[in-house]
């Protein structure tokens, strides 16, 4: 399938550290519903068959709303699963190994954490990139947050679908649009939420 990522804006990441392996075909439902356009499957320290068998069942529903599935890590659950892509980050395979990997007319992500960067990206030819931590996360730890103050700068630099990431939610996704982002994706803004879907249409709304 052919997806144009230019046009997709609010990016949900099903993360398995805020989600049980019986709940993830049902929030992933609900995250559809609400109108994600991309959706991201990251199970950090999930051994590739569990990943595999998790992702099954998210590919057929992604299908049914006409939204990506993008794996978190593992090259080889993209292609035993049939999923749309890969995200990758700066300490993983290089973008081009990925590509061998998952073969061809696959999305590949790769995470940046500073506009330079995200320059730097721009070489490897990733068809999107990540940018953040905006703000301080618990689903990101181990990272410094780079704020809002370089959204632009990144924007000016790299000519490619930009995803800003990190501590995004509706409060404060208002702030971060004004500083220049028209993509981000979201984790546990979404997956704690009361009602996903209301949760991801609100989002949806905001974004320009
Ligand atoms: N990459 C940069 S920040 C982040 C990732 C995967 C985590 C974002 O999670 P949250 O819960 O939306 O802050
Ligand atoms: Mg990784």
């Amino acid at each position: 399938m052919n997806f144009d990522l230019q046009k997709r804006r609010l990016y949900g990441i099903l993360d398995m550290g805020y989600v049980t392996p019986s709940e993830t075909t049902r929030v992933a439902t609900e995250m559809l519903e609400g109108g994600v356009e991309i959706l991201q499957l990251r199970a950090k320290g999930y051994e590739p068959e569990q990943i595999l068998e998790l992702a099954l069942p998210l590919v057929a529903i992604c299908r049914s709303f006409g939204v990506p599935l993008i794996i978190n890590d593992h090259p080889e659950v993209v292609v035993k699963s049939g999923a749309d892509g890969l995200h990758i980050g700066q300490d993983d395979i290089r973008v081009e190994r990925a590509r061998e990997l998952i073969g061809p007319g696959k999305i590949l992500g790769l995470s940046t954490h500073s506009p330079l960067q995200a320059k730097v990206a721009l070489d490897e030819k990733p068809d999107y990139i990540g940018f953040g931590p905006l703000f301080s996360t618990p689903t990101k730890p181990e990272y410094i947050s780079i704020g809002t103050s370089r959204i632009k700068e990144a924007h000016d630099l790299v000519n490619l679908p930009i995803f800003c990431i990190g501590g995004i939610k509706l409060e404060n996704l208002s702030e971060v649009v004004s500083a220049g982002a028209s993509r981000v994706a979201i984790v546990s803004g979404i997956l704690k939420a009361e009602n996903i879907a209301s949760y991801c249409r609100s989002c949806l709304a905001l974004l320009p």
